[in-house]
């Protein structure tokens, strides 16, 4: 199989799961149901629990006892875009090629099917965790801390901010560190909790912090270059919002290069580490090369 197949097999196990993990509609609550299923299921590259379920296996852990924490990472970030994409915050129309939430729903059904995915992302992990509660609460504490104000809520406050002034160098840093690195890192660093394999977890560390940021810096330069309907989102949203990205701070030739050099870290990073090692390398060069 090539790393791609492995990639879509990894993506489908995640979408399979969420699939099975996130209530049908019906009753009285039926709405906030709908709205979860709407924003987590069928869209999106699925990285983040696809991370999850190879830094597991890389670990010698079986991928199903993996997938409650791989769909628990991407009900996070499904509400962290949901929410994201709320008038009060970036006011976008369109998400994974279709209307956002609060334009196929309404705001506060948005709001509150953010907040059930958030809930139910950590209900998951306690409810089908085949784990040790040892095991279990160690992975849980990490997504807790990368998701929340010390990690991408915190990134996410910051962004907010650099609206109202322009970000210099350490501030787009923060940003780009904790909005979107922290989840990138908590997915691949649950994978070696629950693998057990703990020597793992400071190399995997790097590799996922290099893919973080050389992840954030693609995205700056798709908003450039890139093709809205490719990106299923509106490309250009950075300049119009006049906001400072890697971009327009160090321009565009150094923010590729940039990409590059994260990459060839994270890829040394986990060099070592046998076929998963390779696959995490071979992802970290397709996230470098993506087009959306
Ligand atoms: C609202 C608390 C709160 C946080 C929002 C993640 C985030 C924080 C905002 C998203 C804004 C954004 C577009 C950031 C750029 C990087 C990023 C996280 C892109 C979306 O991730 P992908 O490309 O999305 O992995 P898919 O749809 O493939 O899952």
């Amino acid at each position: 199989m090539t790393w791609k197949e492995k990639m879509n097999a990894r993506a489908a196990a995640v979408e399979a799961a969420l699939e099975r993990l996130i209530p049908l509609p019906e009753g009285y609550n039926r709405p906030v149901y709908e709205a979860m299923r709407y924003s987590c299921l069928g869209g999106g590259k699925r990285l983040r629990g696809v991370l999850t379920l190879a830094t597991a296996k890389m670990g010698g852990l079986d991928m199903k006892q993996a997938e409650p924490f791989a769909a628990a990472v991407e009900m996070i970030h499904a509400y962290s875009l949901i929410h994201d994409d709320l008038p009060a915050m970036d006011n976008d129309d369109l998400r994974r090629g279709k209307p956002t939430c609060h334009l196929a729903f309404d705001e506060a059904t948005a709001i509150l099917a953010g907040d059930g995915l958030l809930n139910l992302a950590f209900e998951t992990i306690l409810e089908h965790s085949a784990l040790s509660a040892e095991t279990t609460l160690a992975a849980m504490r990490l997504l807790a801390k990368c998701s929340g104000c010390r990690g991408m809520i915190g990134g996410q406050t910051a962004d907010m901010q650099a609206e109202k002034v322009q970000a210099d160098a350490a501030l787009l840093d923060y940003i780009h560190t904790h909005k979107t690195g922290d989840m990138i890192e908590a997915a691949a660093g649950m994978g070696v909790l629950i693998s057990g394999k703990t020597e793992y977890m400071e190399p995997v560390a790097t590799y996922a912090r290099c893919v973080g940021l050389a992840f954030q810096i693609v995205d700056d330069i798709l908003d450039v270059v890139g093709d809205s309907s490719e990106l299923g989102k509106p490309a250009g949203s950075d300049a119009k919002n006049h906001k400072s990205t890697y971009v327009s701070l160090y321009g565009m030739e150094q923010a590729k290069e940039r990409v590059e050099h994260l990459t060839e870290s994270a890829q040394e990073a986990v060099r070592a580490f046998g076929e998963e090692g390779a696959f995490l390398a071979e992802l970290a060069n397709g996230l470098a090369l993506r087009t959306k």
